[in-house]
């Protein structure tokens, strides 16, 4: 069974993939690619598999400012899959003690801006290259933890049975079109 893990450019969905070696994810990028072409690839891409069904849908945020399109990537998932329960994984937190002080801070934000969780997970997952490898290697550990833990409690297959394509375009230009 697979999970989808969907968020912008850099977010750390590789990273967290990669550490959490034993679950199946498929990768969406998002709406912000340079390229529309590559937006609109991914998206056939994932809705062929939204019919197929994930178990759960990751969205991958970076800690810092909540944008438009964060809240288009959400709205589309939620148009595609509208019983899937979708957790929200925060990256960036390493400088936050605890680490989800910023989440808790900025709670009604989220839900002023449509995104609506099951659940938030604070975390880091910086490289493990480099000279901060070390202190990174920890929280990457303790991080991949809490993501476990929150898959295997909210854990529920939803497929997708019909969409907008229309609609799905309309909310990435207009996200497109914002961030410019
Ligand atoms: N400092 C820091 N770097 C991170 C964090 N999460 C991801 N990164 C780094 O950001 C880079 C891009 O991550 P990647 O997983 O490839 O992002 P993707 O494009 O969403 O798949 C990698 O070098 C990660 O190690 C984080 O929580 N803190
Ligand atoms: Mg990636």
């Amino acid at each position: 069974m697979t999970i989808l893990i969907f968020g912008g450019a850099e977010v750390g969905k590789s990273s967290i993939a990669s550490d959490l070696s034993e679950y199946k994810f498929f990768e969406f990028g998002g709406a912000d690619h340079t390229d529309i072409e590559v937006v609109k690839k991914e998206l056939s891409g994932l809705i062929f598999c939204a019919q197929q069904g994930f178990e759960l849908a990751i969205h991958v945020i970076r800690q810092g400012r909540i944008t438009k399109m964060m809240s288009a990537e959400y709205k589309i998932v939620r148009h595609l899959l509208p019983n899937i329960r979708i957790v929200c994984v925060v990256t960036h937190c390493e400088h936050n003690d605890p680490m989800i002080k910023w989440v808790q801070d900025n709670a009604s934000h989220f839900s002023k801006c449509g995104l609506v969780y099951d659940a938030m997970v604070a975390t880091c997952f910086g490289p493990l290259q480099g000279r901060m490898a070390h202190v990174f290697a920890e929280l990457r550990c303790e991080s991949a933890q809490h993501v476990r833990n929150c898959i295997s409690m909210n854990k529920s297959f939803s497929s997708s049975t019909s969409h907008d394509s229309r609609l799905i375009m309309k909310l990435v230009q207009d996200a497109r079109n914002m961030e410019k």
